[in-house]
Formats: C-alpha cells, sequence, structure tokens
C-alpha cells in the first residue's frame, strides 16, 4: 500500500522574514501548475514564520515551526508553547531534530513530551529518529531507533500515530551529500514499521507517514519515493532555493 507522500522542507537556521518571503513567493508560482498530488510544508525559523504563513496563502505549501516546549507556561526561557504556535496559525512542527538531540540536550523523553503537547494543541509533530554512523557500524543501528521509538511514543495513541509524521533521519547522512541508497533507506523504514507494528498492530503500522530525510535532492527523491516503506522526505539543504525545492516537490 503505498501513502500519500509528505514532502516537507527544513529551513534550520536560515533566511530572515525578508527572504522567506522572496523564497515562498518563487516556490508558490513554480507550483502553479502543480495538482496537489502529495503534502508539502516548510519549517522556517520563527520569527520567519508570519511572512512565509502571508506569502503561502491560496496555495497548497503548509508552514509549520521547528520547536515547541511542552510546557503551558513557566520559567523556560527562550521556549515557546503549543498554545502559542497554535495561536500564531501553526498547525505543524518538527520534533528531535537531531540537532537538537546533537546540540541542545533533547532527548526521547523530551521528544515524547513536546510530542504530546503539540498533538494535544492540535498541531501535527513530524517527529525525528535516526542512529549516529557509530551506532550503526556498531551494530545498535535497531536498539537505536527502537529506543527512540518505545521512549519518544509513549502514551501516544494509535489514533494519534495516525495524524502524526516521522521523519527518519540517518545522522550521518544530513547535511554531508550523502544519502542512505534506497536499498538502506527502504530496510530501514521496514524496521522502523515493524516496530510501530509491534506496538500497534500492522493495521495502524501501514498508515503511518515515515519520511526520509538526509542529503534528499532534486536528483534522488524519485528513487527514494519509489521505495514501499518511504512516504516522503525531510529536506534541509535542498529546501532553501525555490528552484531546487520545486523541482523535487515535481519530481517526487
Ligand atoms: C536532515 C535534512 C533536513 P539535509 O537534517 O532535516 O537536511 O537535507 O540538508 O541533509
Amino acid at each position: 500500500m503505498k501513502r500519500r507522500l509528505f514532502i516537507a522542507g527544513n529551513w534550520k537556521l536560515n533566511k530572515t522574514a525578508a527572504e522567506t518571503t522572496e523564497t515562498v513567493a518563487d516556490l508558490k508560482a513554480k507550483l502553479a501548475d502543480f495538482n496537489g498530488s502529495l503534502d508539502v510544508a516548510l519549517f522556517p525559523p520563527f520569527l520567519s514564520i508570519a511572512a512565509g504563513q502571508a506569502a503561502a496563502a491560496g496555495s497548497p505549501i503548509g508552514i509549520g515551526a521547528q520547536n515547541v516546549h511542552f510546557a503551558e507556561s513557566g520559567a523556560y526561557t527562550g521556549e515557546l508553547s503549543a498554545a502559542m504556535l497554535k495561536e500564531a496559525g501553526i498547525e505543524l512542527v518538527i520534533i528531535g531534530h537531531s540537532e537538537r538531540r546533537q546540540y541542545f540536550g533533547e532527548t526521547n523523553e523530551t521528544v515524547n513530551l513536546r510530542t504530546k503537547a503539540a498533538l494535544a494543541a492540535g498541531i501535527k509533530p513530524f517527529v525525528c529518529i535516526g542512529e549516529t554512523l557509530e551506532e550503526r557500524e556498531g551494530g545498535n543501528m535497531e536498539s537505536v531507533l527502537k529506543a527512540q521509538i518505545v521512549e519518544g511514543f509513549a502514551d501516544i495513541t494509535a489514533e494519534q500515530m495516525t495524524n502524526l509524521v516521522v521523519a527518519y533521519e540517518p545522522v550521518w547522512a544530513i547535511g554531508t551529500g550523502v544519502t542512505a541508497s534506497p536499498e538502506q533507506a527502504q530496510d530501514t523504514h521496514a524496521y522502523i514499521r515493524s516496530e510501530f507494528a509491534a506496538l500497534y498492530g500492522q493495521e495502524v503500522a501501514d498508515k503511518v507517514i515515515i519520511q526520509y530525510g538526509g542529503s534528499v535532492k532534486p536528483a534522488n527523491v524519485a528513487e527514494l519515493m519509489s521505495c514501499e516503506d518511504i512516504d516522503g522526505a525531510l529536506v534541509g539543504g535542498a529546501s532553501l532555493k525555490a528552484d531546487d525545492f520545486s523541482a523535487l516537490i515535481l519530481n517526487a
């Protein structure tokens, strides 16, 4: 069963509001004849989101945030709550990207708390999982992914699983230009889906959208998307220019 693809662009710490307006307007124009056969979203930095929303209005491009805190309010300097995102019209959020795990102390537990807070507010989480090169080469890939799934998705209901997106991003393929081969990616996606089947049953697991992320480009997207268990892409570098991202969407 092939699920509806979701192609999303994670802009990370790139693009001011003015640059966001320009790029989204350009992308919207380039997608004027897009047939809407898949879902598309961009995740600009927080302060560029409003510009992205305004520029994307009337287009199929969703605009989301790159993080959300789990508390409703309190002494959490620098964080934003799910209610604040929702009030700003944000309905999509990335949670637990490997850069958050690597540089900002994000753990499976905090990923789980953030995911539950987003879902409770009616915001669709894009929950990132993935192993490092050391973990893969050490033979620990499956145990690392399993812990990320069991701990990161604890208390998430079967119904909620069909309202979120999982992004599998092998850390060794992020921003490095190295992409997992379609076979490597498919094998790992199938493993991830089997872990969701163990937790929720095959019927639910078959509905879970699992994106691939890590150096996805216009030239390799079609082959990756043709794999049975790959349901979209979380794209970094190749989402920054409208030319590249529109080509990637149209090639998917
Ligand atoms: C992985 C990906 C986007 P890139 O981080 O989330 O980035 O496509 O640049 O490897």
